[in-house]
């Protein structure tokens, strides 16, 4: 019987050679089960399967592409993502006999089994990456397909930006499909972004797929197949790239190679930001920069929501509510306290207002059209709007001109709201499927595109056009563009947050899943509305969101309209405001290493903040990720681990089960008691350390890895404020001696490209523990620029007792000098004050 179908489907596939050889790729039903034709490619392998054709190159030795063409050619080879400079080709070795077309690179196998279609890809130890799920082989109904693979039960999958749910994507399926989404939940999906590639988790062994399809595409893990996962779209190219690890920070560093890395931010954009809607008029915006500043809340930015704009019309200003709008963003200015506005991409309908974003871009037939050819309008915040043609060059050159303005006022970033695009008034709460989009892009041929194809890179294109235009008007200043929808690569343009959460416990929980998967997807640069957008949190609620959000890559503290006030002097009892202002200074003690962090993600591609898998990934005794049985923890760069509870609504102590390692206590600095090990279910002895944490409003449990120097600062209200004093370094000895101990350290200017011609400042620094003792070494600096401090503050941790005889020594040994030390019981430490004179040296401490 089986056979039977199987014969009828072939034949279905072979009619279409002779009824679909054209261009447009039309295919009512095609099925690739079988290869009909094969041959090899310098970069890899040509697959026919009657009228279809398959190709599969290698870019690198450990990537992979695979594209489809139902009727013959494949798609048009073209991305929004994918950078130019990553369309790369490796040289392959064919590894083909009768039965299998295939070849290798250095890492990786492919191997194309011919009858019955079948495709794996091992790598050099056999292990499995990705291989289709048998009996279901590429399919095409009309335009839509959809790609089987297997999925092993230990698998575990990451990834996919912002949907809400757990970490883990398994056993659960997804829609792209960018969506104003108020409200959403945790099973709510879409939302705003649609980032279609995950990474795969067997036993620590990672690989990622990115599925290169702006269409409406879904994903499915586990539900349609227990054993199976799947993805597809409605139409638009089958072209999927598989980026092999099998460490999961190459799988990251992978997909930061093929769409490249966030942009190193300013400095301000790390820390603490002001926003709710909406403050107005000016006096209301000035009384809370002054709040600020007066209750010594550390703070960089304050958010101009869409009430500040005349009629909701963007780049306009409300002549009455801020009639002196220059001038009051000089004064925040002059608090160390820079203005965020946002820009939304609809554009009042206003013909005869002299409104100058509606009469240039009639002028430049800058807007969409529908296919009458007329101008599209849909109702938003002004009313009737227009909306620019954003996949156009020409269209987004001219938006990004309208930032001259404001910049020119001195607002120092821009916020694109409402691009997925947003519509009121009709049930999809987007434009018509047939909204024509030009487009104009290297690598795509010139062309009308309906609704359907631009849909979920519109957003990505908007806040490219704000990115790219506000480089354009000042070159030397590092943009900051906060967009809420936005595509695969996205992150090149803009930093994001997860849109309207609500003042929910749950959505205090759901922070710490979301911005892992946004930051594994590329946006690692992300934060959520802090205390929840929806709604007013209940003091302990903002107070603990406050607290965790200070370890979060962006720290903003907004509201809805209508809310209560959401700051945080209000809504709370006096320990809740210390408490709130402890850990906002906190982080300001951190940015040196939070900045470090972050220039490695602007080179790297890893997030700032991260899921425990990335830095243990054979960490837990079966083999999965460790983030799932720790349940709400996270790391910031390699070495902090903040552990949350994993129910913060719940007044319960909790354990946390530290990665395999050494630790130590963030704030009282004391080495973590290793022999409280975790007992397993059968009661065995796990080597992971377990800790008790007893839970008071204060306590936020933060760890710190043995084997870690981490910079930090005296504490400043800005990040504009020079900080007075040393810079210390947090010193966290590895338990046995000889073993990795390091850290590093960069800084700039914070706000411009200099460093791209050398004014920067790196530095490294190690440490060795021996039986006589502890050395810390400073390296020579790099770099020319001038840091702030004279002194190095040495702290070394773990400390139970003063050391012995201490001494200051050159690199090369020539001098040495002793130098005094302190003790801290309380803080477990040892200080040495030493001076930094950019040439290294060495602190030698004897027991
Ligand atoms: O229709 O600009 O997600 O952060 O405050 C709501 C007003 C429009 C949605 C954003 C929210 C912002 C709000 N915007």
């Amino acid at each position: 019987m089986f056979q039977v179908v199987l014969a009828l489907l072939f034949s279905a596939a072979t009619l279409q050679l002779t009824v679909n050889a054209g261009a447009q790729q039309k295919a009512a039903f095609v099925r690739l089960d079988r290869v009909t034709a094969s041959r090899a490619l310098a970069n890899g392998v040509e697959i026919r399967s009657g009228a279809a054709v398959m190709q599969i190159t290698a870019l690198r030795d450990d990537v992979v592409r695979v594209r489809v063409g139902p009727a013959g050619q494949l798609p048009e080879d073209a991305s929004w993502a994918v950078l130019p400079s990553s369309r790369t080709a490796a040289n392959v070795t064919q590894e083909s006999n009768g039965s299998v077309a295939g070849f290798k690179t250095a890492k990786l196998h492919v191997a194309v089994h011919k009858d019955p279609f079948g495709l794996a890809i091992t790598d050099n130890a056999g292990h499995v990456i990705a291989q289709d799920l048998p009996g279901r082989p590429i399919e095409y109904h009309g335009s839509s397909f959809r790609v089987y693979m297997k999925s092993p039960s230990e698998e575990h999958y990451f990834g996919l930006g912002d949907k809400p749910g757990p970490l883990d994507r398994r056993n659960m399926a997804f829609t792209d499909w960018n969506t104003d989404a108020f409200g959403w939940q945790q099973s709510t999906d879409p939302i705003y972004k649609s980032i279609p590639w995950f990474i795969t988790f067997n036993k620590g062994i990672c690989a990622g797929i990115y599925f290169d399809n702006t269409w409406r595409a879904s994903f499915d893990f586990n539900k349609e197949y227990r054993d199976g996962y799947s993805f597809g779209s409605e139409a638009g190219p089958l072209d999927f790239y598989v980026l092999y690890g099998p460490e999961p920070k190459t799988v990251v560093e992978s997909w930061a190679w093929l769409v490249g890395t966030t942009p190193m931010p300013p400095m301000w954009g790390l820390g603490y930001q002001q926003s709710r809607y909406s403050y107005y008029p000016e006096a209301e915006v000035r009384r809370i920069g002054d709040r600020l500043r007066s209750e010594r809340i550390p703070a960089d930015v304050i958010w101009l929501d869409i009430d500040y704009q005349y009629k909701n019309w963007p780049f306009t200003v409300d002549p009455e509510k801020f009639p002196h709008f220059e001038q009051m963003i000089k004064d925040l200015r002059a608090e160390h306290l820079r203005t965020v506005v946002i820009t939304d991409l609809h554009i009042a309908d206003q013909p005869l207002a002299k409104y100058k974003p509606f009469e240039e871009g009639i002028a430049g037939d800058h807007f969409l059209k529908k296919p009458d050819g007329t101008i599209y309008e849909g109702v938003v915040w002004p009313g009737r709007a227009v909306f620019p043609d954003f996949t156009r060059k020409a269209s987004r050159e001219w938006w990004g001109t309208l930032y001259a303005d404001f910049v020119k006022q001195g607002v120092a970033g821009f916020w694109n709201d409402m691009n997925e695009p947003a519509i009121f008034l009709v049930p999809s709460k987007t434009m018509p499927d047939d909204t024509q989009h030009r487009i104009d892009e290297p690598g795509f041929a010139p062309r009308v595109a309906n609704h359907l194809e631009i849909h979920n890179v519109y957003g990505m294109q908007n806040s490219r056009g704000t990115f790219e235009g506000l480089l354009k008007l000042e070159p030397n200043v590092r943009p900051f563009v906060m967009t809420r929808a936005s595509f695969a690569g996205g992150h090149r343009y803009a930093v994001t947050w997860t849109g309207d959460n609500s003042a929910t416990w749950d959505h205090l929980r759901q922070t710490t899943p979301q911005l892992l998967n946004l930051g594994l997807s590329g946006f690692a640069m992300a934060g959520a509305d802090v205390g929840g957008f929806a709604g007013s949190p209940q003091p302990e609620l903002l107070t603990r969101w406050l607290e965790v959000a200070a370890f979060h890559p962006i720290d903003r503290d907004h509201t809805a309209v209508g809310t209560q006030p959401q700051e945080p002097w209000e809504n709370g009892t006096a320990e809740d405001v210390s408490l709130r202002r402890r850990y906002i200074e906190e982080r300001y003690r951190l940015m040196p290493y939070l900045y470090t962090t972050a220039e490695e993600m602007s080179r790297t591609g890893l997030p700032l903040m991260r899921p425990l898998f990335l830095e243990f990934p054979h960490g837990e005794a079966d083999g999965g990720p460790l983030d799932l049985s720790t349940g709400n923890a996270f790391m910031v760069g390699s070495d902090l681990l903040v552990a949350q509870s994993p129910y913060p609504d719940q007044v319960d102590d909790y354990e946390v089960a530290l990665p395999p390692s050494s630790w130590y206590d963030y704030w009282t600095g004391s080495r973590i008691d290793p022999t409280s090990g975790r007992k397993g279910i059968d009661n065995a002895a796990i080597a992971q350390p377990e800790v008790h944490i007893h839970r008071t409003l204060e306590t936020l449990p933060v760890f710190v890895r043995a084997g870690s120097i981490v910079p930090v600062q005296p504490l400043v209200q800005s990040t504009e404020e020079e900080p007075e004093g040393p810079l210390t370094l947090r010193v966290y000895p590895p338990t046995t001696f000889g073993a990795a101990c390091e850290g590093s350290l960069y800084l700039d200017d914070g706000v411009s490209y200099d460093f791209k011609k050398g004014d920067y400042l790196r530095m490294q620094f190690t440490c060795r523990l021996s039986p006589q003792g502890l050395i810390v070494t400073v390296a020579p600096r790099h770099g020319s620029f001038a840091p702030w401090w004279k002194l190095l503050s040495i702290e070394v941790y773990g400390a139970t007792k003063p050391y012995g005889a201490a001494n200051i020594t050159a690199l090369d040994h020539s001098v040495g000098t002793p130098v005094s030390t302190s003790f801290d019981a309380e803080h477990h430490r040892v200080t040495a004050l030493v001076a930094d004179d950019a040439k290294g040296m060495q602190l030698q401490l004897a027991y």
